[in-house]
């Protein structure tokens, strides 16, 4: 069988349906082999959407998201989306193409040594030398990308490798040395947990993106009922516990909620789960509470004390260490805490005031019109920027909603082809993609695919005319004055753009309009932008 077939046939029994690619001469014969297939490829329109629209697709199915680029400049184009996946742990393969394999290491036409500028931020990768190692190694990198602490795996493959001939091989098992994820929490770590818990006046479950990863919201929701200990959740840990429960307590760091701060100020005991102690979410605790102390469960033992001293660390599966909590006696009085925690969310309310603007929209009540608009499993997909913090902090989760966002590495231009992804991996979904204007002109290439795949994401395009986080930023950091390199000023007219792509536009100026817009598009299945318009003086900051 030709190598290539033999990619296709390792795809299908990854049960890969659908993968995302842009092609090029050094994965020529991959995609001859695509054409036969039955897998539904989606060509994009530039390879730095590509893995984001893998990561949303993964994120959504929980399976791995698949895309290819050639080699070269295509390689390199999908650096940042790999790097995104990496640091938000999405399960992605990135198939590569690569110069013929005596050509490597001689500056060939389009080479590019993707696999070294990869290694820092891939889980693992490879440059297969040896066709007949695709059935193994595409086996192990499925195995690797959704296993353990998920991440992206990139396999490189040599354009005259693709068109070798080999003896297929079914590979069901794999064996690689020195990998074996903990999955089982150690049972003696739990007690010490169980205890420390117990004794806690004052504890917090802090939640990550981990606990979305595992699954365990559930386990999550009945541990914290069990044990009546209030929940705070990162940027990435939105959507792992509903707003409406009374234990919620909000999202904490840089962009956070203030209450959930002074929360935190008060906490004698911070139960981590699934997150990874980011700068911009808990860089300040040990500022603001020297006393906390740390229990963390997490799946990469990597993380536990990687940025603050843990007194009880656990390694494992979220979803099963919580299991096992589950069942543990951990029956607490936490109601004066909890009354606390009341009295705190009530001194220090969520603002929806902005600053006076006429003739524009409040981008804060924009987000609570979408969440009172939307249904119950709607799923929001912020891009980076001022608007992904009035998203995350105004959208409220109720039912089986998600938030996703490029957390980690704060990629600008993430949203629209990763909204894209979850619709495609699940076309009942509401999914709403919100973004400023800068992102939308980094990636605005990409509504073709969705006008081409009629994917019906809403695109709501916060227009400011301005690098709105950055230019806030430098007000915060040297003075109203002081902005610089910031303008977008071109007056350019976005529906207009929709339009040319086919895809019906709006432009709203004030909330009613905003809110009659989303009532005569939401129900339906065909995409849209509506371009809002934000007053250029509007600061997160
Ligand atoms: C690829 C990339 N380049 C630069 C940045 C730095 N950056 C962070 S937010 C931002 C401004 C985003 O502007 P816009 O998309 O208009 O959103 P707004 O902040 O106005 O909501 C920039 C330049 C980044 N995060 N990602």
């Amino acid at each position: 069988m030709k190598a290539s077939k033999a990619i296709v046939k390792c795809l299908e029994r990854e049960n890969v349906h659908t993968l995302f690619g842009y092609p090029g001469g050094a994965v020529l014969p991959l995609y001859e082999a695509l054409r036969e297939s039955e897998l539904r490829h989606i060509l994009v329109r530039n390879e730095q959407s590509l893995v984001h629209y893998a990561s949303g697709y993964a994120r959504e199915t929980g399976e791995v998201g698949v895309c290819i680029a050639t080699s070269g400049p295509g390689a390199t184009n999908t650096i940042t989306g790999i790097a995104t996946a990496y640091l938000d742990s999405i399960p992605v393969v990135i198939i590569t193409g690569q110069v013929n394999i005596e050509l490597i290491g001689t500056d060939a036409f389009q080479e590019a040594d993707i696999k070294g500028a990869t290694e820092p931020f891939t889980k693992h990768n490879y440059l297969i030398k040896d066709a007949n190692d695709i059935p193994r190694i595409f086996k192990e990198a499925f195995y690797l990308a959704n296993s353990g602490r998920k991440g992206p795996v990139l396999i490189d493959i040599p354009r005259n490798i693709q068109e070798e001939n080999i003896k297929f091989y079914n590979c069901d098992n794999v064996n690689i040395i020195g990998y074996q994820p903990t999955l089982i929490g150690h049972k003696g770590q739990i007690k010490r947990a169980i205890t420390k818990i117990k004794s806690a006046q004052r504890p917090v479950l802090y939640v990550g993106g981990g606990v979305i990863l595992a699954k365990a919201q559930k386990e999550l929701l009945q541990f914290a009922h069990n044990t009546r200990i209030p929940v705070i959740n990162s940027f990435m840990g939105i959507g792992c516990f509903p707003h409406d429960d009374s234990l919620y307590a909000g999202i904490v760091g840089s962009h956070g909620y203030t209450y959930s701060s002074k929360i935190i100020e008060r906490t004698d005991l911070l139960i981590c789960i699934g997150a990874r102690m980011a700068d911009r979410a808990t860089g300040k605790f040990e500022a603001i509470n020297s006393k906390l102390e740390y229990i963390h469960i997490d799946i990469d033992p990597a993380e536990i004390g990687k940025k603050i001293d843990i007194m009880i660390p656990i390694v494992g599966d979220a979803k099963l260490i919580l299991e096992e909590l589950v069942h543990k006696d951990l029956d607490m009085d936490t109601s004066l805490w909890l009354e606390e925690v009341n009295a705190i969310k009530e001194t220090y309310p969520i603002s929806m005031k902005m600053q006076e603007g006429c003739g524009y929209i409040n981008p804060k009540e924009l987000v609570n019109t979408l969440s009172e608009k939307l249904n119950d499993s709607a799923c929001l997909v912020s891009d980076v920027g001022q608007n992904q913090i009035w998203a995350a902090l105004y959208y409220k989760i109720i039912g089986t909603r998600s938030y996703f966002t490029s957390g980690g590495l704060g990629t600008m231009a993430y949203s629209l082809p990763a909204a894209a992804g979850v619709k495609v991996a699940n076309p009942d979904r509401q999914v709403i993609c919100i973004m400023g204007d800068g992102s939308f002109q980094m990636c605005l290439g990409e509504l073709a695919v969705i006008r081409e795949q009629n994917i019906g994401i809403k695109i709501v395009l916060f227009n400011n005319n301005k690098l709105g986080m950055v230019k806030g930023l430098q007000n915060s950091c040297y003075g109203k004055n002081h902005n610089f390199g910031v303008d977008l000023n071109c007056n350019i007219d976005f529906t207009k753009i929709a339009e040319a792509y086919g895809i019906r536009g709006y432009k709203v100026e004030d909330i009613e309009s905003f809110k009659h817009v989303i009532d005569e598009v939401i129900e339906d299945d065909e995409p849209c932008l509506i371009q809002c318009l934000i007053d250029p003086e509007f600061c997160t900051f």
